[in-house]
């Protein structure tokens, strides 16, 4: 019996020792940018965009409020860069407009509401 007891305080403290591997994931930041995403092609599009920028980890867009957010690794990129990527794909991102040749090229419905070129919705 207590040949048993010793493997089962043996397997405790391996447990215990597992525990120090677990590592947070805190090389990365998260931002929250404004864009004007009108449907779901909008929110795909940008995702797209996003997913093919250096430095960033996820991002998902969220239709009702317009804010995607942005996990990225501050190391390899900047919020800045990131919303000038949105706004490469025609899209605003806080306070930079987007820019208006990619902004030509979108479908109607993904025009903002007060353009006289939306349609849909
Ligand atoms: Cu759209």
């Amino acid at each position: 019996m207590k040949a048993k007891n010793l493997v089962l305080i043996t397997g405790f403290i391996f447990l215990i020792n597992l525990n120090g591997f677990t590592q947070t994931n805190n090389k990365f930041e998260e931002v929250k940018i404004k864009t004007s995403a009108q449907c779901e092609m909008c929110k795909e599009r940008i995702e797209e965009i996003l997913a093919f920028e250096k430095g960033v980890k996820s991002s998902d867009l969220n239709l009702e409020s317009k804010v995607v957010t942005v996990l990225y690794n501050p190391a390899r990129t900047t919020a800045d860069k990131i919303r000038n990527a949105i706004s490469h794909g025609g899209y605003d991102a806080d306070g930079i407009k987007a820019d208006p040749k990619a902004y030509e090229k979108l479908p109607t419905c993904c025009k903002k509401p007060d353009d006289p070129e939306h349609s849909g919705h």
